[in-house]
């Protein structure tokens, strides 16, 4: 392991040596960020709140099994992403002890839950592993917002670790986006949230999708108080809403949808599928997931109620 006194006569580390420490520690591809990159303005607050130290980031990703996003039966799908995120913690712990031995000190945030709610509901969370991600060159954007990997594709999850270190050497984004262009993600999105020619509609996508996170809890809570008898909870909140809400709290967030993550062709091998033959795979990917009768949760009067009332099988539900 070469550790180095650089011309600032800071510890400077090989980012070689380092990348060999998160492989063997289970991560899928790794790169790294300076903390004093211009592209990281903004973040740089959240950054340095969480630890104040950071000098370089360390952007990690772990694979989730294709299928399994892909399945109609979503409750398959929520456990891939609680179960392979269980094992990235785990993952970003260990290269955090393995780099403590190196005399390396750091932070491993979470990947997404849980957040800051003493600042819902504004912006609850301080690193944006999805921008980390870009500068650290794993992948880019792609018209469903989620960060493509050239090989994996949508099928990752993200996490940065935050270090004391200085790095001899810095990743750069990729200058090609994996994204296909093929819309499919827009075609499959349930609310309109995915459209090619508007930004991406963060409270489309919220109120359905996190139906049963914070946002739906707190609609609940609400409903139960202000509900006069049972006959009246039931017809705001029927029973399976009530089941789904008693399945997350239980068992962790279920997500009701995650579609365009689902359905997205881009990297190797789902591109090649795809290219293969587009409709079996629209036939195979997306038509089941677009077909699937259940219910569509939206703001009144949104862009998105009038998306969702589009698709005869998806029951749109006013919240
Ligand atoms: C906030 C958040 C959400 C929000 C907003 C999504 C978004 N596009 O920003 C909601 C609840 C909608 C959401 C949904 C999902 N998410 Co999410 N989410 C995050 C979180 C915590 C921060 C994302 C972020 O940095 N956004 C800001 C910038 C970078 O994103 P942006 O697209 O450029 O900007 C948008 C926001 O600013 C938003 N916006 C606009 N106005 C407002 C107002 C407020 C108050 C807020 C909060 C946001 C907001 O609109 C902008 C335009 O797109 C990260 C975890 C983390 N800490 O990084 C996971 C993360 C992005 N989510 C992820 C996933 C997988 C999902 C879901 C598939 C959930 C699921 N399992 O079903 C869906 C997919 C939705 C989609 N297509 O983006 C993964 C993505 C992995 C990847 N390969 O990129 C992440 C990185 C978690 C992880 N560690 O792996 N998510
Ligand atoms: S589904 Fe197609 S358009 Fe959407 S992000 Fe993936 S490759 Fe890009
Ligand atoms: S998670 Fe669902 S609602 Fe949200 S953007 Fe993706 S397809 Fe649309």
């Amino acid at each position: 392991m070469s550790n180095s006194s650089g011309a600032t006569g800071k510890r400077q580390f090989s980012a070689a040596d380092l990348k060999k420490v998160c492989l063997e520690s289970g991560a899928d591809d790794v790169g790294f960020v300076d903390i004093d990159r211009e592209a990281l303005q903004r973040e740089r607050e959240g950054i340095l709140k969480v630890y104040p130290l950071t000098r370089s980031i360390i952007s990690v990703i772990k694979v989730m099994n294709r299928e399994n996003l892909q399945s109609s039966a979503r409750y398959i799908s929520s456990d891939e992403y609680h179960s392979v995120g269980d094992e990235f913690a785990g993952i970003g712990r260990r290269i955090l002890r393995r780099l403590n031995q190196l005399g390396i000190r750091g932070v491993v945030p979470t990947k997404s839950w849980p957040m800051d709610l003493n600042r819902w509901p504004g912006k609850i969370w301080d690193i944006s592993h999805k921008i980390l991600a870009t500068e650290a060159g794993l992948g880019q954007m792609g018209l469903n917002r989620i960060v493509l990997h050239p090989k994996y594709g949508s099928f990752i999850q993200l996490n940065s670790i935050l270090i004391d270190a200085d790095l001899g050497e810095y990743s750069r984004p990729l200058t090609e986006s994996p994204c296909l262009k093929c819309h499919l993600c827009a075609a499959v999105c349930p609310t309109g949230a995915i459209s090619k020619d508007e930004p991406f509609d963060f409270f489309a996508c919220s109120t359905h999708c996190y139906r049963d996170n914070m946002i739906g809890f707190q609609k609940w809570i609400e409903t139960i108080i202000s509900s006069k008898d049972m006959a009246e909870y039931r017809s705001r909140y029927n029973d399976s809403e009530t089941a789904f809400l008693w399945q997350s709290l239980m068992f962790r967030i279920s997500y009701r949808c995650g579609y365009c993550v689902g359905v997205c062709p881009a990297g190797e091998e789902p591109k090649a599928l795809y290219l293969h033959d587009k409709a079996a795979y629209i036939q195979r990917v997306l038509k089941p997931l677009q077909d699937k009768a259940e219910p569509v949760y939206v703001l009144a009067g949104s862009k998105a109620e009038t998306a969702a009332k589009r698709n005869p099988k998806k029951q749109v539900k006013i919240v």
